[in-house]
C-alpha cells in the first residue's frame, strides 16, 4: 500500500500510481481492476486523449459495486486535452472525460499541456500536409475554463501537466484556484531538480510520467538509451534484492515526487507498488543523481513551432 502526499489545498494524494497511456482497450479493465483489487493501488493517472477512459470506468465501477473499494478512497486524475483550450470546451472535455470514466468528479484535473491545438473535433488535428494544426488560445484562458471545472464542483484540484517554470509562474500570476501539482517527464536521465525545486517553492507537487523511460512510446527505436538496462541501476537493485523498475519508482518516492507506472502486467503492477519496504541510502541516490542527461523520451519536438512549446528553456 502507497502513502499519502499533502496537497498545497490540504487534500492528499497516494504516493504512486497507475499509468494509463497506451494500456489497449481489451486490456486496461483488468489492469486497472487487478491494481486497485488485488495489488492495493488508489491512484490513477487518466487522460481524454488515451481513448480508453471508458474502460478504466468499468473496472473503477466494478471495484466499487464489490465494495472493494469506496470512490473515496480512490484518487482520480484526468487532463484537458489540447484541443479543448477555449474556456468553454475545458468544462466540456472535463464532463466527457465523468462521463467516459462514470465518476461524479475528478480527485485532479490537469491542462495536459500548455499548447492548444485547433478545436475541429479531431483529436491531433491536421492540414493537407500532415502538420498539425495549432490554435493560438492562451492557456491563461484555459485555466479560467479549470476553474470554472472547479468551481462546478467536478473537480476536487487543479493542476498542469508539460509546464515549463515560467508557463508556471504566468497561471500563478492570473489564478483564482491555485495548481497543486505539475505532472513532467522524470526519471534519472531528465531528473527535473530544477522544476522540482521551483515547483516546492510554489506549494506546487510533481508527479513524475514515463518514470521507467516508457519502453513502449511509439516511437521507441533500436539502440535508444534504456533506463531499465541500466547495469548501474541494476547493481544497486540487486543489494537491495529489488528490481531495477523497483528502484528507479523509489528513488522518485524518496525525493517526495509522485511516480505513475502504466503496466498491463499483473506481476509487473504488483511488484511496481512493492516499494514502500525499502529506502535508498544517500550515496545510491547520489549514484541516481549523476545519470542526469537532460534526455527526454518526449521530446515532442514536431510541436517545437508552437508559441507555448515547453521544452525550448532549460525548466
Ligand atoms: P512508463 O511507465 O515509464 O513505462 C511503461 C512501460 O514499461 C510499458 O511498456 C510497461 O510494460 C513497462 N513496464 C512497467 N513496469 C515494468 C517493470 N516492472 N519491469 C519492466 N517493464 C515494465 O511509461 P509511460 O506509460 O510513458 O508513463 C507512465 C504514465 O504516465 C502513462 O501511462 C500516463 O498515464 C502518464 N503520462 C503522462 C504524460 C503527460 O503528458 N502528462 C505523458 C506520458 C505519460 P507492460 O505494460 O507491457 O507491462
Ligand atoms: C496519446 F494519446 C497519443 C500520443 C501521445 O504522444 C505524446 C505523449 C502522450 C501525451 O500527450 N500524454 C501522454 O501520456 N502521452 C500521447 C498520448
Amino acid at each position: 500500500m502507497s502513502s499519502l502526499l499533502k496537497l498545497s489545498n490540504g487534500r492528499t494524494v497516494p504516493a504512486l500510481g497507475l499509468g494509463t497511456w497506451k494500456s489497449k482497450p481489451g486490456e486496461v479493465f483488468e489492469a486497472v481492476r487487478y491494481a486497485i483489487a488485488e495489488a492495493g493501488y488508489r491512484h490513477i493517472d487518466c487522460a481524454y486523449v488515451y481513448s480508453n477512459e471508458q474502460e478504466v470506468g468499468k473496472a473503477i465501477k466494478d471495484v466499487i459495486d464489490k465494495g472493494i473499494v469506496k470512490r473515496e478512497e480512490l484518487f482520480i486524475t484526468s487532463k484537458c486535452w489540447n484541443t479543448f483550450h477555449s474556456r468553454e470546451k475545458v468544462i466540456k472535455c472535463c464532463k466527457e472525460s465523468l462521463s467516459n470514466l462514470g465518476l461524479e468528479y475528478l480527485d485532479l484535473y490537469l491542462v495536459h499541456w500548455p499548447m492548444g491545438f485547433a478545436e475541429d473535433g479531431q483529436l491531433f488535428p491536421t492540414d493537407a500536409s500532415g502538420q498539425t494544426v495549432y490554435s493560438d488560445v492562451d492557456y491563461l484562458e484555459t485555466w479560467q475554463g479549470m476553474e470554472d471545472c472547479y468551481n462546478a464542483g467536478l473537480v476536487k484540484s487543479l493542476g498542469l501537466s508539460n509546464f515549463n517554470s515560467e508557463q508556471i509562474s504566468r497561471v500563478l500570476s492570473i489564478a483564482k484556484v491555485k495548481p497543486v501539482m505539475n505532472q513532467v517527464e522524470c526519471h534519472p536521465y531528465l531528473n527535473q531538480s530544477q522544476l522540482i525545486d521551483f515547483c516546492k517553492k510554489h506549494g506546487i507537487l510533481v508527479t513524475a510520467y514515463s518514470p521507467l523511460g516508457s519502453p513502449d512510446r511509439p516511437w521507441a527505436k533500436p539502440g535508444d538509451l534504456s533506463l531499465l538496462d541500466e547495469p548501474k541501476l541494476k547493481e544497486i537493485a540487486d543489494k537491495y534484492n529489488k528490481t531495477t523498475a523497483q528502484v528507479l519508482l523509489r528513488y522518485q518516492v524518496d525525493r517526495g515526487v509522485i511516480p505513475i507506472p502504466k503496466s498491463v502486467t499483473p506481476s509487473r503492477i504488483l511488484s511496481n507498488i512493492q516499494i514502500f519496504d525499502f529506502k535508498l541510502s544517500p550515496e545510491d541516490i547520489a549514484v541516481i543523481d549523476g545519470f542526469n542527461r537532460n534526455h527526454r523520451f518526449l521530446l515532442l519536438d514536431k510541436y517545437a513551432t508552437h508559441k507555448y512549446y515547453p521544452f525550448s528553456i532549460p525548466y
